[in-house]
């Protein structure tokens, strides 16, 4: 299939698009778009209808008998649900607004996720990305119908390595390549994938497809730019002109062996006559008992069923594993008797980079080490943020201040100090103290904290920010691009009562200033702050230091660091 037309339709329908309802398509339904529109799921034309849907959930086939594990379904809010009508048509759009399609509505019907998520996942437990995602973030209307391309949406990032179906499969005519065998990935690729992949092309007697989606993949992977790079560092490592490497913008669904089926349909639209299936193969992990959702070998039995039917013939592969000994990789079924073996899983993998532990070479080529390296960086030189919590005239500024400047002694990052008053005149000048307001002069804080942190940077942060739950969404936020140090400033309010440097205290008890925290609003202490400090105790130079230490021992200052 290719929906794609020609100029000609493409003006009129972008001139009659000015009566039309239109939809801004989501991450997830953009990539579901392109490979309609491109082929790479043909034979659909569109999304699906009611007829097609359930034959798709109940038995794997569309209503014509056609195998297709997946529902592709578009849904929509009940606002555009409501201005939608049969023989009407829907533009859908990119997230800048450029129509990319239009939609022939033939059907619009409120599907029973429950019933898809079991037909599909084999499951409704949310700890599986799927289901969570067809629950939760999928809006309750499905609109079935024929597609007209006008466009594919625009891909800035590696234009080399994006190819249609339509351009791989010229690609491997004009390079006279017979058999193609495709690997799928979501992963950085070690090397035990390219001894694997290696191995599958030598068994098949083909040329290798390296096939990774770069659309969307199960939440927490590694980001696609730094996978793309590496992908590239590896393509060297095989026999000159017998591997390619192509980008493919699918957003997974971790379906496990239906997705498998889907997989291998997809790859025959590119052209390949091969697919590999490894172990767990677009398996989501396990559940919230650590009973994986998927047998480690239900997608190859699966696939092994319908293979002859689709034409695409499946190079199945075990687990690889390393032989210390011959300084090998091979599947785990034929590790001969008494060797020592090793192997990194993909949870130590991560855990290695966020703490910027070594990446041994017999685990990973160093080219590629050096590339998922440079996007995940020793602690020492990530960005971090110190957010100081507790009450007025406790002495968060004072410490915040001293800490800074020792920060700015030791060099090497920048620091930005986002202190409670500074932060009240620059950013949040309009908010008051109700607990709404503190929430959002907090999360205010939390987004700038984060967007230094994630360029490498040091933020300071100096809130009252006397409420728990605000404090750990900013914590989460941060997290998501570096470190998060709480520091609880717990001097107790008789001591900041008494202090009162700014008689603050003295119009709070006089009811003068209302909603003053400690005295007429709460403070809900932390039970999550890495560093207490009492001031009463602890001088503002013993303080700054105590959190310098304990940012050394966490890897955050150090040797490597300036
Ligand atoms: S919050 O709750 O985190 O949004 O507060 P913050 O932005 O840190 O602002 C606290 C500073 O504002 C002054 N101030 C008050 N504090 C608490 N409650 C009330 N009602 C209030 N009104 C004014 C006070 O000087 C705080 O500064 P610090 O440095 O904490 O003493």
């Amino acid at each position: 299939m290719d929906l794609l037309v020609d100029e000609e339709r493409a003006n009129e329908l972008k001139r009659g698009s000015r009566d039309w309802p239109s939809w801004d398509l989501t991450p997830r339904q953009l990539c579901d778009v392109e490979l309609l529109l491109g082929g790479g799921f043909s034979p659909l034309r569109g999304f699906l209808g009611r007829d097609d849907y359930a034959g798709v959930c109940e038995r794997m086939r569309l209503a014509d008998d056609t195998l297709w594990p997946i529902p592709i379904t578009l849904d929509v809010p009940d606002d555009v649900a409501g201005r939608l009508e049969v023989g009407g048509r829907l533009a859908l759009r990119d997230a800048e607004g450029v129509m990319l399609a239009v939609l022939h509505v033939e059907e619009v019907y409120r599907p029973d996720r429950m019933a898809e998520a079991q037909a599909v996942y084999g499951t409704t437990d949310r700890t599986h990305p799927g289901v969570a995602h067809l629950l939760d973030d999928t809006h309750p209307n499905y609109v079935g119908g024929r597609l007209e391309g006008i466009h594919l949406p625009v891909h800035y990032d590696f234009p080399p390595l994006r190819r249609t179906p339509a351009q791989l499969r010229a690609e491997f005519v004009e390079l006279g390549w017979r058999h193609v065998v495709a690997f799928q990935t979501r992963n950085p690729m070690h090397r035990a994938h390219q001894e694997l992949t290696l191995r599958a092309a030598k068994e098949a007697e083909a040329n290798l497809l390296v096939h990774p989606v770069t659309g969307v993949t199960k939440p927490g992977d590694v980001d696609h730019y730094t996978r793309v790079r590496c992908y590239q560092a590896l393509m060297p490592r095989y026999p000159r002109y017998t591997a390619l490497l192509s980008l493919l913008p699918l957003a997974m669904r971790m379906a496990g062996p239906r997705e498998a089926v889907w997989h291998a349909i997809i790859r025959k639209n590119y052209g390949c006559t091969h697919f590999i299936v490894g172990r767990d193969h677009a398996g989501p992990g396990a559940d919230g008992n650590g009973i994986p959702f998927y047998g480690p070998y239900d997608a190859q039995a699966l696939l092994r069923k319908h293979e002859a039917e689709l034409g695409v013939q499946m190079v199945p592969f075990r687990m690889m594993v390393y032989l210390q000994d011959q300084d090998q990789y091979v599947p785990e079924d034929e590790v001969p008797e008494g060797s020592r073996v090793a192997s990194i899983s993909g949870t130590e993998l991560r855990r290695r980079l966020a703490d910027g532990r070594e990446l041994p070479e017999w685990f990973t080529f160093p080219e590629v080490a050096r590339e998922l390296r440079r996007s995940h960086p020793a602690r020492a030189k990530q960005g971090f943020t110190v957010f100081f919590t507790g009450l007025s005239g406790s002495g968060k500024s004072t410490i915040a201040n001293a800490l800074m400047v020792k920060l700015l002694e030791m060099g090497g990052r920048p620091v930005t100090l986002l202190d409670g008053d500074l932060v009240r005149k620059h950013l949040s000048s309009e908010l008051g103290f109700s607990k709404e307001h503190r929430d959002l002069n907090i999360h205010r804080i939390g987004f700038v904290a984060a967007e230094i942190t994630k360029n490498g940077g040091i933020a300071l942060c100096a809130p009252i920010a006397p409420y728990a739950a605000v404090r750990r969404d900013v914590r989460a936020m941060v997290s998501r691009g570096g470190g998060f140090t709480l520091v609880h400033v717990a001097t107790p309010l008789e001591v900041c009562e008494q202090r009162d440097r700014k008689g603050l205290y003295a119009k709070a008890r006089a009811g003068i200033i209302k909603e003053f925290t400690g005295i007429s609003d709460p403070y809900e202490e932390p039970e999550d702050a890495e560093v207490v400090i009492d001031t009463t105790t602890t001088s503002p130079d013993e303080a700054a230091q105590e959190i310098i230490l304990y940012l050394e021992r966490q890897g955050y200052i150090g040797m490597t660091n300036g």
